[in-house]
């Protein structure tokens, strides 16, 4: 099967109307949505999904940004799935991240760099489980992936 990534649009950019933008650059670079919600993160969903940030200076603004206002929870699929959303996201740091990149042009603070998404295939898989339930991924017949 396909690699599969876990994304999410964090509280704001719902606000700054910035959803379809995201969605666009990623659906441009060819990979394929197979799964799409919008949510209020629960502060349990929050200390699951940051778990291994707990005990780190920034982790309480962390969950409180997170649970502060809805997000866009996304799952991607495509070969090299997480690299290539990793590259159209670009450095955590906005001031480390390319132009170009979905970081590197909409935010400029590290606690509020707009997008999650997750960095290897284990934390998608994990990231994946706690957001969706398997009947809520779609893996649709894309016949324009040969062209990709
Ligand atoms: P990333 O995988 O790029 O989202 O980065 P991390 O898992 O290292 O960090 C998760 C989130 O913690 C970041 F999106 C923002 C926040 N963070 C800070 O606020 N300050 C830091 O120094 C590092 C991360």
């Amino acid at each position: 099967m396909a690699e599969r990534c876990f994304t999410m649009c964090k509280p704001g950019v719902l606000n700054r109307r910035l959803v379809g933008q995201v969605i666009t650059r990623l659906e441009n670079k060819g990979l394929k949505l197979v799964a799409l919600k919008m949510m209020q993160i629960t502060p349990e969903l929050a200390a699951q999904h940051y778990a291994e940030h707990k005990g780190k200076p920034f982790y309480d603004e962390l969950v409180s940004y997170i649970t502060s206002a809805p997000v866009v929870a996304m799952v991607w699929q495509g070969d090299d799935c997480v690299s290539l959303v990793r590259k159209v996201v670009g450095a955590t740091k906005p001031s480390e991240a390319q132009p170009g990149t979905i970081r590197g042009d909409f935010c400029s603070h590290t606690s509020h760099n707009i997008i999650h998404a997750s960095d290897s295939d284990s934390s998608a898989e994990r990231e994946i489980g706690l957001f969706f339930k398997p009947c809520e991924i779609l893996d649709w017949e894309d016949s324009a992936s040969c062209w990709f």
